[in-house]
């Protein structure tokens, strides 16, 4: 019996087609730059919204429809649960998918058990990878959720806690090892903290980079060539998380000597909740050559909170796809939608309609991201900008040549200066309004 019988393959109809449930910019098969579409995008479907979220908020429980679902957190209903998420990303067209463990399988009374399960559950994903040719971009621990992370995992106070965690990441990157998973993700639920009074920062900075370590080691053991991957998130649940935007996270590798074994994975909501915009995030990753992934969605600024929306916003992907298209692609990273249907949204078929938007809303922004590097304005602007740097004291100056002594006598000669030239803000933003169509 399919869980969506009265939906079909998903099809490209072109921009002008009024059907809410085909693809109006995606076409996977359409050529930009030189790669395809699919290529480019290494679009993922996030099976913790999508196949485990149920609409439930602070204020009720879930009311999400979901037909398969038999009310059990069993193993026998996780491996139904596969076959729907299946047929789900295969109707879809979507080439990857990203997990928790505990999204795809239970807990059991013991870790025991717990590993048991989940050998059980990645041994369907594994059938259903197979049938259908999806693969996974990510596989991820929940160290989280369970009351024993209360204190945080790697950075709880309580080093069982730390031990249990670690226990659980070896046994998840087996999992994502024998699955082929392309990257391996880090997201620190619980590390950070809500009280300074009661936390010892130091240590537990100290026991997180101790835990990375242990995972690159358990890593290379294993001979898992994935990709690792942390996703920085400034707040909630703690009101402080440790991994708070990408330069944070990127001093923190550098600091404890773990930049060679990792990159990041930035997604759009955490970026805002940081203060920052999603591209100032993307560049600032790209430019120290370790942006390895996108969590795509967006939040609602009028909120203060993770509210993983769709991304539907063409200003936004075009600026996503400008970053990811200036470092070369994402690959073996994708554009993972961390994102969930609104509460209201409680029927299945919303689950197709928020894709297909979040899917032709990157498509979208690739072909305009593709027209402006096409005509190179933006990038002939920036390189005219910085041009006082391509000779005379500027190359002096990046060149290393230049001390302060020497930059002393050049100004006493030149004696004042004025500034060079105008920013141009506002016509280069109507210059990208006439792409952005
Ligand atoms: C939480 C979040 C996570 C990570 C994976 O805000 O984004 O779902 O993406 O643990
Ligand atoms: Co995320």
């Amino acid at each position: 019996m399919p869980a969506f019988p009265d939906i079909d393959k998903i099809r490209y109809d072109g921009p002008d087609s009024k059907n809410p449930l085909a693809f109006h910019h995606y076409n996977p098969d359409e050529k930009v730059e030189g790669k395809t579409m699919k290529e480019h995008l290494r679009f993922s479907v996030a099976y913790w919204h999508t196949f485990r979220g149920m609409g439930n908020d602070p204020f009720g429980p879930g009311c999400a429809l979901r037909p398969w679902e038999d009310g059990t957190d069993s193993v026998d209903m996780a491996i139904k649960r596969v076959r729907v998420a299946f047929e789900f990303m295969e109707k879809l067209g979507v080439p990857y998918y990203c997990f928790h463990d505990r999204d795809v399988s239970p807990e059991g009374a013991n870790l025991k058990e717990t590993n048991a399960n989940l050998d059980r559950v990645a041994k369907a994903l594994k059938e259903e990878q197979q049938r259908t040719g999806i693969k996974l971009l990510w596989g991820t621990a929940n160290l989280f959720s369970n009351p024993r992370y209360v204190h945080g995992a790697a950075t709880s106070c309580n080093a069982d806690a730390f031990a249990f965690a670690g226990a659980q990441v070896k046994k998840c990157l087996e999992i994502t090892k024998e699955l082929g998973g392309e990257n391996y993700v880090f997201w620190g639920g619980r590390e950070g903290y809500s009280n300074l009074y009661n936390t010892d920062m130091k240590r537990e900075l100290d026991h997180l980079a101790k835990f990375f370590h242990l995972a690159v080691a358990y890593k290379k053991k294993i001979g898992f060539t994935g990709q690792f991957l942390i996703e920085p998130k400034p707040k909630e649940p703690t009101v402080h998380q440790y991994d708070f935007d990408a330069a944070n996270v990127i001093a923190f590798l550098r600091g404890y000597d773990l930049a060679k074994d990792f990159k990041l994975n930035i997604e759009t909501n955490h970026a805002t909740l940081a203060g920052h915009t999603m591209m100032h995030e993307l560049a600032y990753a790209a430019a120290a050559g370790l942006l390895g992934s996108i969590d795509a969605n967006r939040g609602d600024l009028l909120l203060g909170w993770d509210t993983d929306q769709f991304p539907t916003d063409i200003y936004l992907t075009t600026q996503c796809m400008l970053v990811i298209l200036g470092q070369g692609g994402l690959a073996p990273g994708g554009v993972n939608f961390d994102a969930k249907v609104r509460r209201e949204s409680f029927e299945p078929v919303d689950l197709f309609h928020a894709h297909i938007g979040g899917m032709d809303t990157f498509a979208w922004g690739l072909k305009i991201a593709a027209k402006i590097r096409a005509e190179s304005v933006l990038k002939d602007f920036v390189k005219d900008r910085y041009k006082s740097w391509d000779a005379g004291i500027g190359q002096q100056i990046e060149s290393g040549k230049a001390t302060f002594e020497d930059l002393e006598k050049y100004m006493l000669e030149k004696g004042n200066i004025t500034p060079n030239v105008s920013g141009r803000q506002e016509m280069l933003e109507n210059v990208v309004n006439r792409y952005v169509r």
